[in-house]
């Protein structure tokens, strides 16, 4: 968190200690609605009247920067239009946000798309999807972090209306719900029917209850990741980062309006499928998870 501490300014009266804590009550309700903070100092004081002094130390918290993370490998058919409407999105809600790119070995001009468009072209050369999210994670300045595929699948246009539930509700980790509002044709049956027995996996190994495990679109705060450890750097840090998430932090699942993505998939349906099904029972059997944490 960035905030900016300023020694407004000292109290000294000569009244009574209940009147005081009164005005002082008073002030503090004023700060809060210019999202500002008072740490309030009590000097001297005598406790029934007399002399006290308050020093008010006041923070301004400064405007909040989104850091929005994105991996890629060769996404060059999509990558231009996802930063494009990300941007148009988040400027329109008024936010303060960097892009970041992380790249693993793309042979096409997703960096050169990416760079010329203002974001930060970070170069991770290990393959891994959740590799690159270390990276990227490691990279963002921002105290929020909000992630999505490059493919042009998650709607950047959800994020501000996501932003206001995750902060409205004051939580630590936010995943977008792919099936809830999906159509028919967006995804085809095997991949449906993998999602589901992952989603299964999720609840009977975790008692987590969630509608989709595998979505790669959550926001988050920074401040939050030591907490959640995570060990996966492949596909299965999306279902990693969200059964730790659900069982340790402020957690919520919130649909949005999924497409179909443009470009080559990186995933390979049966392999990354049956890797994310047994890291699943992996992670039950770990030291970590086993007291249900
Ligand atoms: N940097 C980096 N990015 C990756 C890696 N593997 C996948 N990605 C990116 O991570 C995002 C998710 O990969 P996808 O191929 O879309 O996987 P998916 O969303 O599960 O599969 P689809 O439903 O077919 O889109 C995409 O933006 C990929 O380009 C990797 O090893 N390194
Ligand atoms: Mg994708």
């Amino acid at each position: 968190m960035h905030a900016v501490s300023i020694n407004l300014f000292s109290l000294y009266g000569y009244c009574s200690g209940e009147l005081l804590n009164l005005s002082v009550q008073k002030f503090e309700d004023f700060l809060k609605s210019i999202n500002c903070e008072c740490a309030k100092k009590k000097d001297a004081g005598d406790a029934n009247v007399l002399k006290t002094v308050i020093n008010f130390s006041v923070v301004v918290f400064e405007e909040k920067v989104i850091s929005v993370v994105i991996p890629t490998i060769d996404e060059e058919a999509s990558i231009g239009k996802v930063v494009e409407r990300l941007k148009q999105s988040l400027r329109e809600a008024g936010e303060e946000f960097e892009i970041i790119v992380v790249d693993t070995n793309s042979r096409d001009r997703t960096r050169e798309i990416a760079a010329s468009l203002g974001c930060r072209v970070i170069v991770e050369p290990e393959r891994g999807y959740g590799r690159a999210y270390k990276t990227g994670f490691a990279h963002a300045k921002g105290d929020i972090i909000v992630t999505l595929d490059a493919d042009a699948s998650y709607p950047p246009e959800a994020i501000p209306e996501l932003l206001s539930v995750f902060r409205k509700e004051n939580l630590d980790f936010l995943t977008a719900d792919r099936f809830s509002l999906m159509s028919r044709d967006v995804m085809n049956t095997t991949h449906r029917l993998g999602n589901w027995i992952l989603n299964l996996a999720t609840l009977m190994l975790f008692n987590v209850k969630i509608n989709d495990s595998q979505s790669g679109m959550w926001i988050l705060r920074k401040d939050r990741l030591p907490e959640l450890d995570m060990k996966s750097n492949g596909f299965p840090f999306s279902e990693e980062i969200k059964i730790k998430a659900a069982k340790r932090l402020r957690f919520k699942e919130v649909p949005i309006r999924y497409t179909t993505r443009l470009g080559e998939k990186k995933l390979n349906t049966w392999k990354d499928g049956w890797n994310n099904l047994k890291f699943l029972v992996k992670l039950r059997m770990s030291r970590e998870l086993r007291t249900g944490k």
